[in-house]
Parts: structure tokens; sequence; C-alpha cells
């Protein structure tokens, strides 16, 4: 095993020159290509793990190994940004096996609690294993020996063993975005040694709450040769640590868009013409099952009838963003949501306001920041939630300390931001009742629970959460 010799600092200054940066390898490059009128470039996609990670990797010697977006051969390995970027192909078919097939179909839903059914087809593990084992020696051919590898996600839960057998001598870290379930769900899976044998491939497992390490290491006692140790496993020789790492927000960036006049402008504009003298509530989701819209919306109709001028009082704003819409449960559930938002405004509208107002679409940071800024009463209620960034960075984008945060107890995110109005998003009464609540609270209360909120990711944002991970990973 290769330590380094000395511990570098946490904190951003790990970005230091002179610092060999990690092999970064995640499903999709940071790039996306975007058209332009004489011809394409590449952009920086936007989200925190883009920019906790970018600081580490610009001129570091490390690398991004991932997938450009576009199934067929992978353009070649390139540098945009200071970061070296190394695509991996995918084709057509495994786009469909690998990615829509086993990660969107099996794992993804099976990982949520199996809030839809996970369709077992035996046809994508085979594509599945491919797709990781390629991934994996592309991250070897770009390691240097002792050097760092960090892994993310449900799409490459293989690549830590498949890079051991050929780069014994990395430190492998693996971080699980999602949930990981209780040892009863994960037990379906036909596939459920393979993966956790997959998953011992690395020197740390992290996940987002201590529940879901727990249920790792309990899967990984009872279906691979795995002995649990004080805080580790013990596999094969190895010693695999593992535990929560909850993954934050760039705290700092959101509070400076949100402090900028143009969107503080842009908020007030919300509240005078969408708000209109009414309070707003804002969603704000991936069109994804798993994130709870259609029960909300049923609690939103539930608080309508309890108002007596409800149309007067309150506005409900969705904000959907389009993904993985070749699915059939995905264009099932826009479906729904999209018919329950009818039938909403058709029932309580009248000729000029409307109670829902439904936006599906991709929103500038900008005006998301806006409407973060704008709400009286922000709603985070997944069924299911590896942890949920929309929820702390409505917190970011709140200095004044007013404003509510309506949780659902099934995010990751609760277990810090345990200030906010717990909910169980099954239950629709209850959160009706909790929206009600949320309305009501009194000025004093809702700076008291801000306060506490903002403690939070203050003190551990996204810059922390990648350093603590590091520092774990090569302790
Ligand atoms: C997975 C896990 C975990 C949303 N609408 C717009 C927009 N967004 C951005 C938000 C936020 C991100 O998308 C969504 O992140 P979430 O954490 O809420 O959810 P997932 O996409 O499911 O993420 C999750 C996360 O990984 C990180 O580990 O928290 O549990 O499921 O950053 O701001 N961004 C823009 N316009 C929008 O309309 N620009």
């Amino acid at each position: 095993m290769t330590r380094p010799t000395q511990r570098p600092a946490p904190g951003p200054s790990r970005g230091s020159p002179g610092r060999v940066g990690p092999i970064v390898v995640a499903n999709r490059l940071p790039v996306a290509r975007v058209r332009t009128a004489d011809g394409a470039r590449w952009e920086r996609s936007p989200g925190g793990l883009v920019s906790a990670l970018a600081p580490l990797l610009e001129g570091s010697g490390g690398a991004w190994v991932g997938w450009a977006g576009a199934a067929g051969d992978a353009p070649e390995p390139f540098t945009d940004g200071g970061i070296d970027l190394v695509p991996v192909a995918l084709s057509r078919a495994e786009v469909n096996l690998f990615y829509a097939g086993f990660s969107n179909g099996v794992i993804w839903p099976l990982y949520h609690d199996a809030v839809r059914w996970p369709e077992f087809e035996r046809s994508w593990w085979q594509p599945y294993v491919d797709v990781n084992r390629r991934f994996a020696r592309a991250a070897a051919e770009r390691v240097r020996p002792g050097g760092t590898v960090w892994v993310h996600d449900y799409q490459l839960q293989r690549v830590p063993a498949e890079l051991r057998e050929i780069a014994p001598a990395a430190r492998i870290g693996f971080f699980l975005h999602i949930p990981f379930p209780p040892v009863e769900l994960f037990g379906q899976l036909p596939w459920r040694r393979e993966v956790l044998e997959g998953l011992l491939g690395a020197d740390l497992v992290g996940f987002q709450t201590e529940l879901g390490a727990k249920n790792f290491a309990l899967a990984a006692t009872r279906y691979t040769d795995a002995v649990q140790g004080e805080g580790y496993l013990s596999y094969r020789g190895r010693r695999v640590q593992y535990g929560a790492h909850p993954i934050s927000i760039d705290t700092a960036r959101y509070a400076e868009i949100a402090a900028r006049p143009s969107v503080r402008a842009r908020a007030q504009e919300i509240r005078r013409t969408i708000g209109d003298g009414r309070r707003i509530l804002l969603g704000v989701d991936r069109l994804d099952y798993t994130k709870g819209i259609d029960r909300r919306l049923s609690a939103f109709a539930e608080l309508l009838e309890r108002y007596d001028h409800a149309l007067d009082a309150v506005v409900l704003v969705q904000v959907a963003v389009p993904s993985r819409e070749a699915m059939p449960d995905y264009a099932q559930m826009r479906g729904r949501v999209e018919q329950q938002v009818g039938h909403i405004n058709g029932m309580c509208g009248d000729g000029g306001r409307v109670p829902v107002h439904y936006l599906y679409r991709n929103l500038p940071q900008e005006e998301l920041v806006a409407w973060y800024s704008a709400a009286d009463v922000m709603l985070v209620t997944p069924l299911r939630d590896g942890m949920n960034l929309v929820a702390k960075e409505f917190v970011a984008c709140r200095p004044d300390g007013d404003g509510v945060l309506v949780l659902s107890e099934f995010a990751g995110a609760a277990k810090e931001l345990d200030q906010a109005l717990l909910v169980n998003p099954h239950d629709v009464d209850g959160m009706a009742t909790a929206f009600e609540q949320a309305l009501e609270m009194p000025l004093a209360e809702q700076r008291r629970r801000m306060a506490s909120l903002r403690r939070v990711i203050d003190r551990r944002d996204v810059h922390t959460w990648a350093a603590e991970f590091l520092d774990a990973l090569e302790s």
C-alpha cells in the first residue's frame, strides 16, 4: 500500500500547484458539446461536483475519465479549461443496455427503495460489466503508481475491482451519490455479490449517510467473504474503509449569485408578478419518480381545499427539469404530473389566476437562484433521495434568514438539515398540514431555523467534502 509521506492540508488549497491531482472517473465528462454558429465547442457543465473537483484537477496531472454524451466513437483525449479529459466510448446498444437498462432500470429504482419495480433483465448485466471494465482501463492508463483514483456513482460500481486487477498500487476511492438500500431490498439483486465485490475493490467506499454505509457493510458481510472490523471491512487481506461523507454545495457561489443586483431585481419581479400578493411555494426537481412531485401536488390540492380564498393566498411554482425522457416510467410520471397540474388549475383557477405554475425546462442558474430567493416556502419532498442539493442551495440563497424549508425525512439532507420542517412524503394530509404550518410560521421562528440550517452549509461546503474524502482515502 503506497502512502503519501506528507499529509496535505484539507481545504481548497489541495488544488495547489505541484500536487498530483486524482483521476476522477464518472459516467459523464464535466463538459458537454454545444452547437455554435460556426460549428460546435465544449462547454463546462454547471454543478457542484464539477466545481469541487475542477480546482483539484486543473493543471495537476490528474484527469477526468467519462462519457462525452454521444454514442459511437469517443473523441481523442483533450484538455479543456486546464483539465485533462479522457472520453470513453459507448455504442448505441451500450447506452441502452448499460445506461438506460442496468443503471437506470435496475440499480436506480432498487437503490431508491424500489419505489418503482426494478426490472432484473438478464441481458443488461454483461454490458454493465463490459462498460465498467472499459472505464477502469481508461483510468489505469492515466494513473501513476500509488496515485489516487476517485470513482463516482451507481453506473460504475464494478470499476474499483476491475481497476484493482490492472492497477493494484492505486489508491481507489468510490462515492455513491444515491442511497444504498437496506439489505432486504439489495438482496433481491441477482448480481448482488458481483456488485459488492466491485465496490470492495476500493480502499474507501463513501456514502451520503450513515445508514447507507451501514446497509453496505451488512450486505457485504452477508453476501461476500468480507469480515466486519471496527469501522472497516477486511476483504481478501485488504482493509476497505467505508463511511458517510455527505456531499454539499458550493455555498459561497450560491450566496454570491443571490447577492447580484440583477438576481435580486428578478426575485422582486417574480414576487410582484407571479406572487402578486400571494405566498409562493416552490418545487425544483428533475422530473424523476423518486422526487415525489405527484404526491406534493396532491398535498397542495388538499391545502387549497383547506383555505377559504386559496387562489388569493398561495401559488405553487413547480420547476420540472426534463430527465431520461425516453424511459417509459419517466414519460408516465410526466403525464401524471401534467394531468394533476391541469386538474388543479382547471378546478381552482379563474380566468386570470392559476394556483400552479408549471415549468418543464432547465432554467439558467441565475434564474433558478432568483426563484430560490423569491420563494416563501421551498418544498423538497422526495420519496427517497441520496442527499438532495436543492434543499441546501435554497438555504444558501437566503441571507436574510427568512423562508421555510419543507424537507422529506427520506432525503439524505434531512440528517443534517434537521431544523427544516420534516415530512413523510407518502402522507398527503401530513404534508398539507406541514405546508400550512410553513405558511403560518412566525418570522422569528423562520429566522431561528434558517440560522441553524445555514450553519450546516457554511461549515461544510462541497470543497470541504472533496478534501475530506480525499484525506480519508489517502491517509
Ligand atoms: C443525485 C442524487 C444527490 C435543478 N433544476 C435546475 C437545476 N437544477 C440543479 C440543482 C441541483 C441539481 O440540479 C439537482 O441535484 P439533486 O441533488 O437535487 O438531485 P439529483 O440530480 O437526483 O442528484 C442526489 C446528488 O446526486 C449529488 O450527490 O444530492 O440525491 O440523486 O444542483 O441546482 N440547475 C439549473 N436549472 C434548473 O432548472 N441550472
